[in-house]
């Protein structure tokens, strides 16, 4: 299958996902915050709090993974997206936290995972800017890798389904 037909767009609660893994928007101490990272917590449980102690931090750019607790997700993948800036560096650098949450699902063989609109919320990234960004990534990292089969991006509002509707158009085309 082409790598874009296994990429779905869902509006809504990413916690509600019966997915194999989702991917939390978190920060460098990973012990927690607002927005998806506060939620996901809210929803796994506070073992999960426990297990992110142990993993020591993680750098922007970067993935880590813990089991999902009383999630429907068997495990979560914590992700740390740039603060944007408008510099090209950080398009690079939400674009690896991309790469990086995937190559863990591929090593755990993850049949599906879902992703937030990571970096969108507090960290103020553009939503358009954002979404070509998390598509073609996406995209570029299927092509090379059969695992995960599924992609999915749990988006929150109306507005940033729109947007990655359109990115994903766009690659279809
Ligand atoms: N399901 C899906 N998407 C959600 C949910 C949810 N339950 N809740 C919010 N969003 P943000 P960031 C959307 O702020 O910008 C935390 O404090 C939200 O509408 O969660 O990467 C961390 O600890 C937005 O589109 O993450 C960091 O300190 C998107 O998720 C910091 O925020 C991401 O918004 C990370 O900021």
């Amino acid at each position: 299958m082409k790598p874009a037909a296994r990429m779905e767009l869902f509006q809504g609660d990413i916690t509600s996902l019966a997915v194999e893994a989702i991917v939390n928007a978190a920060n460098e101490s990973l012990l927690g915050g607002g927005g998806v990272d506060g939620a996901i917590h809210r929803a796994a449980g506070p073992e999960l709090l426990a297990e992110c102690r142990g993993l020591g931090g993680c750098q922007t750019g970067e993935a880590r993974v813990t089991a999902g607790y009383r999630l429907s997700a068997a495990h979560i993948i914590h992700t740390v997206g740039p603060v944007y800036s408008g510099s090209p560096r950080v398009a690079e650098l939400l674009a690896s936290c991309y790469r990086n949450s995937l190559l863990l699902a591929a090593e755990g063989d993850f049949d599906s995972i879902a992703f937030p609109a990571i970096s969108c919320g507090i960290y103020a990234y553009p939503l358009r800017e954002a979404s070509h960004v998390a598509v073609r990534a996406t995209r570029d990292f299927l092509a090379q890798s059969p695992t995960p089969r599924k992609v999915i991006f749990a988006l929150f509002s109306p507005a940033a389904f729109r947007a990655y509707e359109e990115a994903l158009a766009q690659i279809r085309s």
